[in-house]
C-alpha cells in the first residue's frame, strides 16, 4: 500500500568538483545518532574525508545538519577510534592490557567460546546484547536468533523504557504500530500537498524533538508547521524552546503525567468536547472511560501535578479542536505508569476524532517491529538455527518472560531488569557467553550500573563491537571488534520499518574503512559463514543480499538496495483513514486491528494481560507523597537525560569541538534553589538520591521548576584513566536510579523522577 516516490531530477550520487574532490550524497546513520537518514554530502579528496555538509536535495532534512554530523571528520579520524580487533586475558578485565590480533583470531576465538558454551551448558547460557538505534539494533535479533541460535537477546534498558511501552499502548489499545504526529513527511510536495492539513494544535508531551529528532519526527518540521499556523501545547517540567512558544505550558511535577492525562480526558468528556460520531462508530468502552475519569476532576489533578487548573482546562479545549496532533516522547516510557499514560493520551486523541485524519495522529500499519518480523528463512546447513525470531513457535522463552509475560506480546528480548537478576543469582541458569554491540550499558543504559558491571564480569566470555573504547568494554570485555561508520558501509534507513509514512534511503559508502574496521552486518555475515559453512540461507550471501531480503519483508514496499542507491532517498506515503477502508486489519474489514475491531478505550488486551483495562494514575514510588520518610533528606526531584545537541547518549565525549560547546556533565538548577544551597554557576555539586551520588557541574537556569533539577545522562570522561573506567562511576547519573521498579506488567521505570538532594562538592 505505501507509494514510493523517487526524485528523478536530483543530482547524481557522486559529482566531481574542479579540484578533483568528489562529493557523495548519502543518508546518515549517525554519527552519534539513530539510523535517521538525514541527507549528507560527503566531500572526499585523495581518499580522505574533507568535510560533511547537509544535502539540500533531501526532501526531509533539506540541507539541515546537526553539530554531531558537522564535526564528523573529528569523529572519523579520532585517535581513540578502535582500528583493529583486540583481546586480553580474562583476568585482565578492567586493565588496559589489550593486544592487537587478526580478524581471524578474534572471530575464531568468539566461535570456539560459543561452541564450548553450548556443548557444556546448553544454548540458554548464550546471550546477545544490544543498545539503541544503530545498525546493531537493526540486526540484533538475527544475530541472536539466526547466528547464535539463542532467544536471549538482551536490551538492558530498565523496564524497556524506550519506545516499546508507547508501542505496546498503541498496539494493544489501538491495534496500530507507531502513531506519530502527521507532518506530511511522505508527500514529495510536503506541506503543499492538498491531501494534508496543518494541525491546529500539537500536544508535545515529554519530548524535545528540536534536540532529539526522536524516532524520525524531525524537530524542524515542528517549526515549519508553526510557521504555517500550528500552535503548541507543551507538557514538560522544563521551559524548553518549544514551551516558550506554547499557548499553554503544562509544567508538571515530574512523573505525574498519568494524572494530568486523565485530567485532560475529564475536561473533554465533562464539557462534551468529544466527537460523538467517531466515539459511537469506532470506539469500545466509552461509558466505562467516562466513569473512570470522574475520579480525576481538574482540582484533584491540579493538586497532584502542580499544574494550574485553568491551564488544564484550556489545554483540553485546544486539543479537542480538529485536526490536532500528539507528539509523545520518552518521559511517557520512563515512568512505571507508562502504559496508562500512553493509553490515556491516545484515548484523548481518539475521542476527539483526531486519529488517522490529515494533520492528526497518523496511525501506523500493523507492526513489523524488529523482533516481531517474520524473519525466519529456510535453514539449509546442518545444525543451523531456524531463525528463532519466528517467535513463540519454539517453546522456549527469553529470560524474565515467566515473570513478565506481557513482554512476549510486544517484543522479543529478555526482560531487561530480570536479566540482571539472572546474572546475579544464576537462576534459572548461569549466562556464560555474551556478544554485545552498539551499547554502553554501564555508562548509559542501565540503572544501578555498578551492579550490572559486577554481574557482567561474572560472564565467562564477553565479546564487544564498537567504534570507540568505552567504560563497559574496558570493564567487562575479552575481545573487542572495531566497527565501521556509515561512511564505510552499505546500509538502509527507514521510518519504523515502513509502517509509517516517511523516507527510505541508502547508506552509500564514500570512504575506505579506517584501520581494519568492519560493519556490524559484515561481521554478522562472516560469523554466520564460519559457523555454518554450507548454509545457503537466502539473503545471507553478502550485505546487499541481506539488505534486499530485509527490504522485501516490508509491507508492499517494492525497492531494492540498488533502487535506493541510485536515488539516495525515496519518500513513501500511506493513506489516511485506513480504518474506513479495511487497510488496518488482516481480514480486510473496516475497523481497527484489536479484538473488538474498535479503538479500545476499555482495553480487552490489557485486561487479558492482567492489568486494569482502563487508564489510572500511579504516584511515583519514591516521591514525597509515596515516601514522606525520604522527603526531609531528599527534598528535590531529579529528572534525567533531557537530550543535548552535542551528544548522543554516551557518545561524542571525545570530540573536541563538541566538548568546547558542552564541557561537563551538567545539572540544571533554578537560581532560587541554587541560592538556598549556596551553589553558584559552574561549581561542582553532588546530586544524591537514596541509592547513590554523582558529581555534576551546576548550571543555574530558571527553565527548571524550583523543586526540580535536571541532570545529563551518559557521562564518562574519555580523557581519564581507563583503569578507573574513565571515571564513569563518578559521573553516570544512573547511580541515582533504582533497579526493577517497573510498572505492573514490567514496563517503565524512574529515570525521569527520583527524590534527591544537592550540595557543593
Ligand atoms: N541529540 C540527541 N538526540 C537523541 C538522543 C540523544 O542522546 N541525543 N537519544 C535518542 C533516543 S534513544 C531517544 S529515546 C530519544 C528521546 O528523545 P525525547 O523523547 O525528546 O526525550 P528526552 O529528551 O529524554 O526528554 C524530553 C523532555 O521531557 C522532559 N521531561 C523530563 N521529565 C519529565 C516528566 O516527568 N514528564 C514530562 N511530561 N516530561 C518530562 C524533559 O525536560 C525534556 O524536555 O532521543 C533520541 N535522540
Ligand atoms: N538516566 C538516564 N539514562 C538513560 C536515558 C535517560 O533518558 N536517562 N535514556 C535511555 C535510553 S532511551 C536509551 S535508548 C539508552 C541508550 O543506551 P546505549 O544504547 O547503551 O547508549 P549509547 O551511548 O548510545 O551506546 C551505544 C554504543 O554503541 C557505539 N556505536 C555507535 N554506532 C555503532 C555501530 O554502528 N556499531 C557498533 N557496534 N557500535 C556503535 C557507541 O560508540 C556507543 O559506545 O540509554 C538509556 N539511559
Ligand atoms: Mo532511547
Amino acid at each position: 500500500m505505501p507509494t514510493l516516490h523517487y526524485n528523478e531530477s536530483a543530482s547524481p550520487v557522486v559529482t566531481t568538483l574542479s579540484d578533483g574532490t568528489t562529493v557523495h550524497r548519502t543518508c546518515s546513520a549517525g554519527i552519534g545518532c539513530h539510523n535517521l537518514g538525514c541527507g549528507l554530502k560527503v566531500h572526499v579528496k585523495d581518499g580522505k574525508l574533507v568535510k560533511v555538509e547537509g544535502d539540500e536535495e533531501n526532501p526531509i532534512s533539506k540541507g539541515r545538519l546537526c553539530v554531531r554530523c558537522l564535526t564528523a571528520k573529528e569523529y572519523f579520524y579520532h585517535k581513540d577510534r578502535l582500528l583493529y580487533p583486540m583481546k586480553r586475558a580474562r583476568e585482565d578485565r578492567g586493565k588496559d592490557k589489550w593486544e592487537r590480533v587478526s580478524w581471524d583470531e578474534a572471530l575464531d576465538t568468539i566461535i570456539s567460546k560459543y561452541k564450548e558454551t553450548v556443548e557444556n551448558y546448553g544454548i540458554g547460557a548464550v546471550s546477545v546484547w544490544c543498545g539503541t538505534g544503530r545498525e546493531a539494533s537493526q540486526i540484533h535479533f538475527q544475530m541472536a536468533n539466526d547466528v547464535f541460535g539463542t532467544v536471549n537477546a538482551v536490551h538492558p534498558n530498565s523496564g524497556w523504557s524506550c519506545i516499546v511501552p508507547r508501542m505496546a499502548a498503541m498496539l494493544w489499545t489501538m491495534g496500530s504500530s507507531y502513531i506519530e504526529a502527521d507532518n506530511s513527511i511522505g508527500f514529495p510536495d510536503r506541506y503543499d500537498d492538498p491531501r494534508w492539513a496543518c494541525p491546529k494544535y500539537m500536544l508535545v508531551w515529554g519530548r524535545d524533538p528540536l534536540r532529539s529528532n526522536p524516532d524520525g519526527l524531525f524537530g524542524h518540521s515542528i517549526v515549519e508547521m508553526m510557521k504555517l499556523g500550528m500552535k503548541l501545547i507543551v507538557c514538560d517540567p522544563r521551559v524548553n524552546w518549544l514551551a516558550t512558544r506554547a499557548e499553554v505550558h503544562l509544567q508538571l511535577r515530574p512523573g505525574t503525567d498519568g494524572a494530568l492525562a486523565l485530567g485532560l480526558l475529564n475536561v473533554v468528556i465533562e464539557e462534551d468536547l468529544y466527537d460523538h460520531d467517531f466515539v459511537e462508530k469506532w470506539t469500545y468502552g466509552f461509558d466505562e472511560l467516562a466513569e473512570r475519569v470522574k475520579e480525576y476532576p481538574v482540582e484533584r489533578v491540579s493538586e497532584i501535578t502542580e499544574v494550574d487548573a485553568d491551564d488544564i482546562r484550556s489545554a483540553a479545549r485546544c486539543i479537542a479542536q480538529r485536526p490536532s496532533t500528539l507528539s509523545m516522547g520518552l518521559a511517557v516510557d520512563q515512568n512505571p505508569n507508562t502504559l496508562q499514560i500512553g493509553h490515556a493520551l491516545l484515548s484523548l486523541f481518539a475521542i476527539t476524532g483526531n486519529m488517522d485524519i490529515p494533520g492528526g495522529c497518523f496511525m501506523g500499519l500493523p507492526p513489523i517491529f524488529a523482533g516481531m518480523a517474520e524473519n525466519a528463512p529456510t535453514a539449509e546447513a546442518e545444525g543451523e538455527p531456524e531463525g528463532l525470531a519466528k517467535f513463540g513457535n519454539i517453546g522456549v522463552e527469553p529470560l524474565g518472560h515467566d515473570r513478565y509475560p506481557a513482554m512476549s506480546a510486544i517484543v522479543n528480548t529478555t526482560h531487561p531488569d530480570a536479566t540482571l537478576d539472572v546474572l546475579e543469582t544464576n537462576v534459572p541458569y548461569k549466562i556464560r557467553f555474551a556478544y554485545a554491540f552498539g551499547h554502553n550499558s554501564i555508562s548509559c543504559m542501565v540503572p544501578q550500573p555498578k551492579r550490572w558491571y559486577e554481574a557482567m564480569r561474572k560472564i565467562d566470555f564477553v565479546a564487544f563491537a564498537d567504534l570507540f573504547m568505552t567504560p563497559t568494554i574496558m570493564g567487562v570485555a575479552d575481545v573487542v571488534l572495531p566497527a565501521a561508520t556509515f561512511f564505510e558501509k552499505k546500509g538502509y534507513v527507514s521510518n519504523n520499518n515502513a509502517s509509517q509514512p516517511g523516507q527510505m534511503g541508502a547508506i552509500i559508502p564514500a570512504l575506505e574503512p579506517v584501520g581494519e574496521c568492519r560493519a556490524d552486518l559484515e561481521i554478522m555475515l562472516e560469523l554466520h559463514r564460519r559457523l555454518y559453512p554450507n548454509s545457503k540461507k537466502p539473503g545471507w550471501a553478502d550485505p546487499e543480499d541481506f539488505i534486499n531480503s530485509q527490504l522485501s519483508k516490508m509491507r508492499d514496499v517494492d525497492a531494492t538496495y540498488a533502487d535506493l542507491e541510485q536515488h539516495v532517498i525515496a519518500q513513501y506515503e500511506i493513506e489516511y483513514r485506513k480504518y474506513e477502508k479495511g487497510l488496518l486489519r488482516s481480514d480486510g474489514q473496516p475497523g481497527f486491528n484489536t479484538p473488538t475491531g474498535r479503538i479500545e478505550l476499555y482495553s480487552t488486551v490489557l485486561e487479558r494481560l492482567g492489568d486494569d483495562p482502563l487508564p489510572y494514575y500511579i504516584e511515583p514510588k519514591f516521591s514525597a507523597v509515596s515516601r514522606p520518610d525520604l522527603a526531609e533528606e531528599y527534598p528535590l526531584t531529579v529528572t534525567t537525560g533531557a537530550r543535548r545537541f552535542t551528544s548522543f547518549h554516551s557518545e561524542n565525549r571525545q570530540i573536541e569541538t563538541l566538548r568546547e560547546i558542552h564541557q561537563w556533565p551538567t545539572v540544571q538548577i533554578n537560581p532560587q534553589t541554587a541560592d538556598e544551597y549556596g551553589i553558584c554557576e559552574g561549581s561542582w555539586v553532588y546530586v544524591e538520591s537514596p541509592l547513590g551520588k554523582v558529581k555534576m557541574s551546576a548550571h543555574l537556569t530558571p527553565i527548571v521548576k524550583e523543586s526540580v533539577v535536571s541532570c545529563d545522562h551518559g557521562w564518562w570522561l574519555p580523557e581519564s584513566d581507563p583503569e578507573n573506567l574513565f571515571d564513569v562511576f563518578d559521573y553516570n547519573v544512573n547511580q541515582l536510579i533504582p533497579h526493577e521498579e517497573n510498572g505492573p506488567l514490567g514496563f517503565g521505570t524512574h529515570y525521569k523522577s527520583m527524590p534527591c538532594k544537592i550540595y557543593r562538592a
